[in-house]
């Protein structure tokens, strides 16, 4: 905090003489008002290689707009190809630059970008010691890229030529021998050429030597001038993902400043950021406490009140409460002040006005939690549901996958970061057909992969929902006999006994066909993991034959020649094993009564996995010199602690109680907030001794939810990470309700708001819900669901958040669906927003 105040106090004295310049400032990137230019502060990373926040970035006035600047090897470079290494970043802070030496290690490929802040516009030269390697010369090049749902039907204009940008993408393009392209990330293809050996190049929408996007808008304008010849790409032709592209090739046979680039982006003078008025667009409850969160331009003066307005019943509007605003202070780029509207009691519809700034309205009202997991429960996961056809209404949101089942996977590196190892581990030959495994199952996320691990926790998520709050809401009919699910349509059995069975039919499968359980069951080729559309129609549903050739069917019509089947994954895991057997006896306790067979196949293979896996892991242990690596087995470890108190729950086994309490308190003495939430899952099991003892640590776990106050203006604990905190929030939130259900003299139910106001609003960089049509007058519009393509969501989904870009910028595009760092659903982290709404449900409605 106090080192980031220093540097905030430092940026408000920068000399006013350059203000209408670029300058380089106390962060590493050049700024002025309205404009940052960042260069480098994001390193690409490879792996999916479809963040688009790497490279040369601008914010211009407040939204990430531009980036991905550095020499690429493509007109349009798609996920997956290939990104530079940085080598080094050195800012000379006496020539005002940044300069930036980035590698292509499959080429030999070095280049050197020096990027100089000149007036109101900054240079960037590339640099080139020895000449682009001969396989490159004509793809190298220098690109840059803008947002298309920014520059999207604006104007522009190159060499005085006029144009508009287009809306969906329609550009002109030619194939190429798929000998001509770049390799692309370990040698995979993201498209599948129909058997022509090409490859798709679009061609430039325009060329010149000047040009100039967003003429007819201000805040976007940027200017691009150079001798070398500017082209301008559609990037969306190739991957819904892309985004337009302004690319330089660099010369052939030539060394020293192979290009320079003059970027301008206007600045609108003395622009200062409209205020992000933070609140729970969900609503309040009359009696919690009602904080609104200003996020203020560092220019800016704070008021000194803002007011609470009531809409009346005959549309006339009232000043309900006025009030003082309070300072919190600065936190990374912005200053954040606080507006307590706590004492306004009345049920009514209101919005807050803050000088100029007008929001949305929103209800105070008992009410206003009472659904908040409704779209969850009976929308997303439903959705979700693999190896079904789902429906709803008129619409159909899937027809049945994957119905030719999985291939046993040969010995591979995965683009989804799965691995086969040398041997299968099963009885199973490489390509082989194990049978049995399209059943149940839930989509990992905006793919369609079952992610075991993800699975196991789905069906623990429920399993815990439904122990603790016997949900008996029926609003989904599932036939597993029809593979048939229909939303809205009530069958007679609770949901989330359905949900139960459904993740257990697929990984019961798994352990009785394989033996063990997959790591994953995924696409075994890269052209349809990106896919976007029905999950049906990811795979032809007929066998693969290798005998046919590609894109052959067989006189029968059941095989095919096109390798599109599903792989299953299965080296051996016995941790895996070991999750999976205390699962299965959870839902064998869950699903008894409902579906005897299937619980008393869970438990058969709970028992059997438990052994097995132990087994191993004392062989690997015994075998192993680094028995360290294995020490999360042994006693006081947080897994083990966890599993013995689930496994007693679902047996009633007294030894697995006895093994949770040998370990529990040392653990907390170790780390309080980390081990709270499995200290309370206990509590329902122990006697009174057991929670008097908590107590202190209880009390030390208050002083931890409180001390985010002091960390950040919005009190939760918010992540830095590439993906988004929001299960971190949930945790947080999860905790910090089961405290004060057990504990609530010493964690007071104004403490259980924290995670639902940040959730539906009161958060950075605008206060729209992250939960997919919860937040009844602003959710928000666009998420990474599986129907990202259209601009849309999937209700009921969560978005990972607020994503952290180095040095200072939180975002959460509204308007773009495709980073999925900020937008994307999972169904592990889905279906533990089902655990904090219902506990955050059941607390709030009682008085
Ligand atoms: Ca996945
Ligand atoms: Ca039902
Ligand atoms: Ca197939």
């Amino acid at each position: 905090m106090k080192n980031l105040l220093s540097l905030f106090v430092v940026a408000m004295m920068s000399p006013a003489c350059h203000a209408q310049d670029l300058h380089l400032n106390d962060r590493e990137y050049f700024e002025r008002q309205g404009v940052n230019v960042l260069v480098f502060s994001n390193n690409f990373n490879g792996g999916f290689n479809d963040e688009k926040n790497s490279g040369i970035e601008i914010i211009h006035h407040g939204v990430r707009t531009v980036q991905g600047g550095a020499v690429r090897l493509n007109n349009t470079p798609e996920q997956w190809d290939l990104v530079p290494k940085t080598i080094s970043r050195k800012v000379n802070r006496e020539q005002g630059s940044i300069e930036v030496v980035t590698r292509y290690d499959d080429y030999d490929f070095d280049s050197r970008i020096v990027v100089t802040a000149k007036g109101k516009a900054v240079e960037i030269a590339v640099w080139l010691d020895k000449p682009v390697p001969a396989k490159l010369a004509g793809e190298a090049g220098f690109n840059i890229e803008f947002l298309p749902s920014q520059y999207w039907l604006k104007t522009y204009s190159v060499d005085g030529r006029l144009g508009r940008l287009p809306r969906y993408a329609t550009s002109l393009t030619v194939t190429r021998p798929n000998g001509e392209k770049p390799r692309q990330f370990k040698g995979f293809k993201t498209y599948d050429d129909r058997g022509t050996d090409r490859f798709v190049d679009p061609l430039p929408i325009e060329t010149g030597h000047q040009i100039t996007l967003a003429t007819d808008q201000p805040e976007r304008m940027v200017t691009v001038s150079s001798d070398a010849e500017l082209k301008l790409y559609d990037g969306r032709i190739l991957a819904q993902n892309g985004w337009y592209v302004l690319r330089s090739v660099l010369p052939a046979n030539k060394t020293g400043k192979v290009l320079s680039w003059t970027v301008e982006p206007h600045a609108i003078p003395g622009w200062i950021r409209e205020p992000n008025i933070g609140f729970s667009q969900v609503g309040y409850t009359p009696d919690q406490p009602k904080v609104a969160v200003i996020e203020l331009d560092k220019n800016d003066t704070p008021k000194a009140t803002a007011s609470l307005m009531r809409i009346n019943a005959d549309g006339t509007t009232q000043q309900a409460f006025s009030g003082a605003i309070s300072n919190w202070g600065p936190y990374y780029k912005y200053n954040y002040v606080k507006f307590d509207f706590s004492s306004v009691r009345q049920p009514g519809v209101y919005y807050i006005q803050y000088g100029n700034t007008r929001t949305n309205d929103f209800l105070i009202d008992a009410h206003v939690y009472d659904k908040i997991t409704d779209a969850t429960t009976d929308v997303w996961v439903p959705i979700h549901m693999n190896h079904m056809y789902v429906n709803e209404g008129y619409r159909t949101w899937h027809g049945e996958p994957f119905k030719e089942g999985y291939l046993q996977a040969p010995e591979s590196d995965h683009f989804d970061l799965h691995r086969q190892g040398p041997t299968t581990d099963t009885k199973y030959k490489p390509l082989e057909l194990i049978p049995g495994l399209n059943v149940g199952g839930f989509f990992d996320a905006g793919d369609f992969d079952i992610e075991t691990g993800s699975n196991i926790n789905v069906v623990q998520n429920f399993i815990r929902t439904w122990e603790l709050f016997k949900p008996q809401r029926d609003e989904t009919f599932v036939s597993q006999q029809q593979r048939y699910v229909d939303l809205h349509r009530p069958d007679g059995v609770p949901d989330i006994l359905q949900f139960i069975e459904h993740g257990t039919l697929n990984l019961v499968a798994q352990a009785e066909q394989i033996g063990h359980m997959a790591s994953t069951l995924s696409n075994s080729v890269l052209d349809n993991y990106h896919h976007l559309g029905d999950a049906a129609s990811i795979t032809d549903g007929l066998h693969y034959d290798p005998t046919l050739k590609p894109y052959e069917v067989s006189a029968d019509g059941k095989r095919s020649g096109t390798p599109d089947d599903m792989w299953a994954f299965t080296t051996r895991s016995p941790r895996l094993d070991q999750q999976a057997a205390t699962m299965f006896a959870a839902a064998s306790h869950a699903l008894k009564g409902y579906n005897d067979d299937l619980a008393a196949r869970a438990l058969t293979q709970s028992k059997r996995l438990k052994q097995e896996a132990d087994e191993l892991m004392n062989k690997i242990a015994a075998d192993s010199q680094e028995q360290a690596d294995f020490s999360w087995l042994g006693a006081g470890s947080q897994g083990d602690m966890a599993t013995n108190l689930q496994l007693y729950g679902a047996t009633g086994e007294k030894q697995y109680l006895k093994n949770f309490e040998s370990q529990i308190w040392k653990a907390l003495d170790r780390n309080v907030s980390f081990t709270m939430q499995t200290a309370l899952d206990a509590v329902p099991y122990m006697n009174e001794s057991y929670k008097k003892k908590l107590r202190p640590y209880v009390e030390k776990f208050a002083a931890y939810i409180k001390s985010f106050d002091q960390q950040n203006p919005y009190g939760v604990p918010i992540g830095l990470g590439n993906w988004a905190g929001v299960n971190m929030v949930l945790n947080f939130g999860i905790a910090v309700n089961y405290a004060h259900i057990y504990f609530p003299d010493i964690v007071s139910k104004d403490e259980v708001y924290r995670v639902s106001n940040w959730l539906y609003g009161c958060h950075p960089y605008h206060n729209y819900s992250f939960v997919a049509v919860v937040g009844a007058a602003r959710p928000k519009q666009v998420f990474y669901g599986n129907n990202r393509a259209d601009f849309s969501f999937i209700p009921g989904n969560v978005a990972p958040g607020l994503l952290f870009r180095q040095p200072d910028h939180f975002e959460n595009y509204d308007d773009w669906p495709f980073l999925w760092g900020q937008n994307e659903g999972t169904i592990a982290g889905n279906t533990q927003y089902i655990i904090f709404g219902s506990s955050f449900k059941n607390i709030v409605t009682q008085q």
